[in-house]
């Protein structure tokens, strides 16, 4: 893959995509969206990947869309930027295999939505987080607006959103918006411990979980639980339920081979 402003490497059936235009702090504009949705795209269907992270630097995941591009930008810009940032995290948000971002120093705007896309959210103890675009005449268009107060609730986004201060990653863990915080030296480290962890997951239901989850979220509870009974019983046909439930019987650690 030709990638210019994001690096992409596979270690250990994990795909690493780490945001990489370091000198505008990885803010983000077509290109560097461009390059993301290569490397979301290959993660989805190569198999030997079975969790998908996405990084950035000690500095910086993300300080947000590019503010320059947008300065003399028209509504026509804007729709065109919304389009291209929603085509790429719908993408991430649909990857049938677990997702993490994995973050140091700011994520902001742009880049708090994009890992606010992902499954889990793992913070170095220098992260800052927030979504600033109030603080330059816009709102969130990146899927803030909708993704955060589903994930913490309206109250406590309605702090982020309108007044839009720039939390710790303290706070952010305190809020729910990070899963977990780490030393910043610890950060790599950490999160190839739980993707590792998921890895050994099994394949499949970890699928259909996390497809119960995210279309449930959009559906009455009637028919996500109807998708949930679905789900769960189709997981009855694969091997991994067989593995998992003669491994506990067994008393030994079960070997999910993803069938
Ligand atoms: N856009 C463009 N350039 C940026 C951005 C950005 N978001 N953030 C940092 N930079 C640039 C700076 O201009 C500077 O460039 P230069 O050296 O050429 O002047 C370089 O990165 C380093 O930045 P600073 O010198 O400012 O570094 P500091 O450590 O002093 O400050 C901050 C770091 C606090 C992160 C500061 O840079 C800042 O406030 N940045 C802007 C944060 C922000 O407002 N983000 C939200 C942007 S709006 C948005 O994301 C809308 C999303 C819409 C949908 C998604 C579409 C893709």
């Amino acid at each position: 893959m030709n990638l210019k402003y994001v690096k992409f490497s596979v270690e250990d059936q994990i795909g690493w995509i780490q945001f990489n235009r370091p000198e505008k702090l990885n803010a983000l504009n077509p290109d560097v969206l461009k390059d993301l949705e290569k490397a979301v795209e290959y993660c989805d269907r190569e198999d030997k990947i079975r969790v998908v992270v996405l990084t950035g630097s000690e500095k910086a995941f993300v300080a947000g869309a590019d503010i320059q591009h947008m300065s003399t930008g028209n509504p026509n810009l804007a729709y065109d930027l919304s389009d291209l940032t929603t085509s790429v995290q719908e993408r991430i948000a649909d990857l049938k295999k677990p997702t993490i971002a994995s973050i140091a120093g700011y994520a902001l705007g742009g880049g708090c939505e994009m890992a606010l896309c992902c499954d889990f959210r793992i913070g170095a103890d220098n992260a800052v987080l927030g979504l600033p675009e109030i603080t330059l005449g816009i709102i969130p268009g990146g899927g803030g607006t909708q993704r955060l107060p589903r994930l913490i609730g309206i109250g406590k986004a309605a702090r982020l959103i309108l007044l839009g201060d720039m939390i710790k990653a303290d706070e952010a863990q305190r809020i729910g918006l990070l899963d977990r915080v780490v030393a910043t030296d610890e950060l790599k480290n950490e999160t190839k411990i739980m993707a590792l962890k998921l890895i050994k997951r099994p394949a499949v239901a970890l699928r259909a979980a996390k497809t119960a989850m995210r279309k449930g979220l959009n559906m009455s509870l009637k028919d996500g639980l109807i998708l949930e009974q679905d789900l769960f019983a189709m997981l009855f046909g694969t091997e991994d339920q067989k593995e998992g439930m003669a491994a506990f019987m067994e008393k030994r650690k079960p070997e999910f081979r993803g069938k």
